[in-house]
């Protein structure tokens, strides 16, 4: 039963039930249009209460029902303007979430409580769409237009203690929801119900509404970059002050529909499921995340407090783990220390704020130099540099002091997990999870599996990253993984592209215009230039292991930009040295402004290897950096790197800004068409041979072969390729 109906007292409690989230699927909204109507008429029925089962009230639309014939049937809007107009009082009883049109429903209710642990929110915006049930139109009647847009345009869930600040709520309670709305019910009975009526009521006035929603628009597109729905959201709310609730909904669906129209939905709900669908990993062997049970991490320890290591350990201690953290030495520790601390003060700000109880403190991190200190820890994160010998010389101790089913981890962003696990006593207990800097804040971890990682290591890892609050996306054990490794020939095209004529800001913007949050030099100065430039030392394609007589521009016969070692070798690392690709206010600046010596230092670049620069236009600029991304993509689904495009498309997505309105990589490439790309990579590589990462992969040119599947059948195609995962 999509909808039950209980009588407690006079009140009849309906009830939402359609697990896992109570989705408004249109057997939901049937069966509340039933129960609704059989209440309404049942004269012992005083007032009504909706509630959700399984401790939620309802996530909102069946997402997966938009491109459905089902969202043709009775509309949310319709069911919620009966509720509005009823004559008995309903309450809205909100437990656990009222996200979307759950929340929209709870508004056309009379009163709302809510449990002390629920959220709520209008987080259409964040799959491409708007609140489309009349979320635009109730909400600032409710709470006025700047608290609404905040709400609707960041799509933020908002905790309940913050929600009754803002009205949103009339009441919060400890104990049991539905009892409290069933009480309230029964307080209510017999009282004029137009003032809670929101849609009969006007949003509050403000002077400078007009500039208010002009300067909302100008920010929101500066900051969401191409998205459309947020400038959608903020028209619909104009709407709600300009005009009377029906003419502000009818605007309110045409905007929803125009922006179906742009793709972008589409997108950004592929985007979502991905985001769900990575967690459901599966091995060869036949492992997978609903036949491998997890073990339980009760106490963690992390070596290294740098930048990454401080993330980890407030990472963990936010998530109520006990932590080990461990340096090498007494002013390494401090300085850790103090920085763990400056994090942990930061998150429990942001939870005041939000009228929460911070639970992480700097009590539940234990600060040591002594690894015997970590003998009885159930996991250990390893965070020091990028350094094969030290992270083995880490393991071989960790091997020896830890108990033996403890499980290993490295936080390596590409060094071989199987290299490192060879030192130890129990290979299989050893997994890579690279995390994302800021660690605490970004959302994306890389679980990496070695050729001996076990499958219960691999479900461990994987539900740490859930704990976390990460999405954790499993990948193989190749140089660079899957992130940095795709980096590597974008980055290239963008050295190319300066060496070919550009300067750093026209790429940079061509790449922002598209919606990626950095552009590519950007991303180079604050990740810090002199990372890559000693990898590239070790790996003796610059420095002293060039063999002399090298071409300053070529590697074993390939094309070689060196531009990025010549500004290392001259201290501009980027951010931090403040200068690098741009020039900054300071070292440690944040404000990247063009840097003449730049400019000057690429003609004269030009000039000594007498290339003629060309204007280079910026479809062409796009072109040649995102087709390197898509071809390295299609390399690392044919070496089973990845189990799918949808795992590539996470990665991207979370770790590396790419724009979600577009769906990821894959998505995109898709959605231009492999053909089209074939063709593209093809011209270019016959046009620059000695440019490898160009060379068009071979699934690429299989699946054209094929006539370009859509996306979801590219694991089929991948199918009978190697499965390294
Ligand atoms: C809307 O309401 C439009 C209206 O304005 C107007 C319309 C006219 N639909 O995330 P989880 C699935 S748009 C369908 O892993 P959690 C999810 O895919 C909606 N399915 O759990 C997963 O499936 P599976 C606005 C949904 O506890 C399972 O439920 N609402 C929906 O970590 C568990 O999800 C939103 O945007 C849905 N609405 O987080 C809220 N929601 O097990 C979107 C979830 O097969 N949802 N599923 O993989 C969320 O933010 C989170 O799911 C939530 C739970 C916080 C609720």
């Amino acid at each position: 039963m999509a909808a039950t109906r209980r009588l407690s007292h006079s009140v009849a409690v309906i009830t939402i039930n359609n697990p896992p989230v109570n989705a408004l699927s249109s057997s939901v909204r049937h069966g509340l249009v039933k129960e609704f109507g059989e209440a309404s008429k049942d004269p012992s029925v005083k007032a009504i209460v909706l509630s959700g089962a399984s401790g939620k009230f309802s996530a909102g639309a069946d997402i997966r029902e938009f491109s459905t014939s089902a969202m043709k049937t009775v509309s949310l809007e319709d069911i919620n303007a009966t509720i509005e107009a009823s004559r008995k009082p309903v309450v809205a009883a909100i437990e656990g979430v009222a996200l979307g049109g759950g929340l929209e429903l709870a508004l056309a209710c009379h009163y709302r409580v809510a449990n002390a642990q629920s959220r709520v929110g209008l987080p259409e915006v964040l799959i491409g769409i708007l609140p489309a049930a009349g979320g635009t139109q109730r909400l600032p009647r409710l709470i006025g237009v700047p608290a609404a847009l905040d709400v609707i345009v960041r799509g933020r869930h908002v905790p309940a203690t913050e929600a009754l600040q803002l009205g949103i709520v009339d009441e919060v309670v400890q104990g049991n929801v539905v009892d409290a709305a069933v009480q309230l019910a029964r307080k209510v009975v017999g009282r004029d119900l137009d003032k809670r009526r929101l849609s009969i009521n006007h949003v509050p006035s403000n002077p400078n509404m007009e500039y208010f929603l002009d300067t909302a628009v100008e920010k929101a597109k500066k900051q969401f970059r191409g998205a459309q729905a947020p400038i959608a959201c903020i028209e619909a709310v104009r709407a709600s002050v300009q005009k009377p609730y029906h003419h502000g909904i009818e605007k309110e669906r045409q905007l929803f529909l125009s922006l179906w129209a742009t793709g972008q939905p589409q997108a950004q709900q592929y985007a979502f499921f991905s985001e769900r669908n990575v967690g459901k990993w599966t091995h060869p062997s036949g492992g997978r995340w609903d036949n491998v049970k997890p073990k339980p991490v009760r106490t963690a320890a992390v070596i290294g407090l740098g930048t990454m290591g401080r993330g980890i350990v407030t990472s963990l201690a936010k998530a109520n783990i006990p932590v080990i953290a461990l340096e090498q030495d007494a002013q390494q520790l401090e300085t850790g220390k103090k920085a763990v601390n400056a994090l942990l003060e930061r998150e429990a700000e942001k939870l005041v704020k939000q009228g929460l109880t911070p639970a992480a403190t700097l009590a539940s991190v234990c600060f040591t130099l002594d690894f015997a200190e970590l003998s009885a820890v159930d996991l250990v994160i390893e965070a020091v540099y990028e350094n094969m010998k030290l992270k083995k010389e880490i393991f071989s101790k960790l091997s020896s002091v830890c108990k033996p089913d403890a499980f290993l981890c490295t936080n390596t962003s590409g060094l071989d997990i199987d290299e490192i696990a060879s030192v130890t006593n129990h290979p299989d207990l050893v997994i890579g999870t690279h995390f994302f800097s800021p660690a605490n804040i970004m959302r994306l971890l890389e679980v990496v599996r070695g050729h001996q990682t076990s499958l219960t290591t691999i479900a461990t890892a994987m539900n740490l990253g859930k704990i976390l609050g990460k999405v954790a996306v499993l990948v193989g054990n190749c140089p660079l993984f899957v992130g940095n490794r795709l980096l590597g020939p974008y980055l290239e095209q963008a050295n190319y592209l300066l060496e070919d004529g550009c300067y750093p800001e026209d790429v940079d913007k061509v790449l922002e215009d598209f919606g990626f949050a950095m552009g590519p030099f950007r991303m180079m100065d604050l990740a810090g230039l002199d990372v890559g430039w000693r990898s590239r030392m070790e790996k003796g394609l610059t420095g002293n292991k060039v063999p002399p007589g090298t071409p300053a521009r070529q590697r074993q016969g390939y094309r070689y930009s060196p531009l990025p070692d010549m500004l290392c070798e001259i201290g501009r690392y980027g951010q931090k040295a403040g200068k690098g690709w741009y020039q900054y206010e300071k070292p440690g600046g944040r404000f990247a402004q063009p840097d003449p010596w730049v400019k000057d230092f690429l003609q004269k670049y030009r000039e000594t290897h007498q290339i003629r620069p060309r204007p280079v236009n910026p479809e062409l600029i796009l072109e040649r950096c995102l087709y390197a991304l898509i071809n390295e993509g299609f390399r690392v689904l044919e070496d089973g790197i990845a189990s799918g495009p949808e795992d590539i498309d996470v990665i991207y997505n979370n770790g590396y800004g790419f724009p979600k309105h577009r769906g990821g990589i894959m998505y995109h490439a898709s959605t231009l068409g492999v053909a089209k790309v074939l063709d593209v990579l093809d011209t270019y590589y016959r046009e620059n041979p000695d440019v490898p990462s160009m060379k068009p992969a071979f699934l690429l040119k299989k699946l054209a072969a094929v006539g370009g599947p859509p996306l979801k059948e590219w694991r089929t195609q991948v199918g009978s390729l190697v499965n390294k995962l």
